[in-house]
């Protein structure tokens, strides 16, 4: 079965913005799976620890015959492929890539929760997802409109257009 599943990317290291950029070929060249839209980029201070560089963050919406676990494992492949080291938690890194949503699917098993147990409070996820799908409602019925009324903007900058490749603006 196709399904829409939303991917959240972040960098803050290596050069953030050819990070990312390369992250929606390597997504778009995946198995089974195609982009149908990638957000506007944003730059965002850290959440979390605070002792790191700024982000930047952006969202892709895929089509995908792939099923969410296979999908997961492709995805930690290619954050692998980013030299992704995983020092201290929630540290800087090259790439992080999460699934937000799959589809209307709740998924809590060990390895994987969908919808990612953050976003509903991350304006960094937040802002470029209502870019791209601004009617979506979550699996519990909460619509992301409702979610953006909370959720506060310091700290956040859009700094391109967007578009399917990404490379525009
Ligand atoms: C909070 C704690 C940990 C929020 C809070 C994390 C990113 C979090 C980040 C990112 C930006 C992390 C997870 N309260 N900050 N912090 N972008 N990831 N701006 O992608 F997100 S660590
Ligand atoms: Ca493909
Ligand atoms: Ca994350
Ligand atoms: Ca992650």
């Amino acid at each position: 079965m196709t399904e829409i599943a939303y991917i959240a990317l972040g960098s803050n290291l290596d050069n953030p913005q050819q990070q990312v950029l390369q992250a929606i070929t390597e997504l778009d060249a995946l198995p089974d799976t195609h982009i149908t839209a990638v957000s506007p980029w944003y730059r965002s201070s850290p959440m979390g620890p605070s002792d790191q560089p700024d982000y930047i963050n952006g969202i892709a919406e895929l089509k995908t015959d792939l099923n969410p676990l296979p999908l997961l494992k492709a995805l930690q492949a290619i954050e692998d492929a980013h030299q992704r080291v995983r020092q201290e938690h929630w540290g800087p890194r090259t790439l992080d890539l999460d699934m937000l949503l799959y589809g209307d699917q709740v998924i809590d098993h060990p390895e994987l929760q969908v919808p990612h147990p953050g976003m509903a409070t991350r304006n960094f996820v937040l802002f470029p997802l209502a870019d791209i799908a601004p009617q979506l409602v979550l699996p519990n019925k909460t619509s992301l409109a409702e979610l953006l009324e909370n959720c506060p903007s310091e700290g956040i900058v859009r700094h391109s257009l967007g578009g399917i490749c990404g490379t525009t603006g």
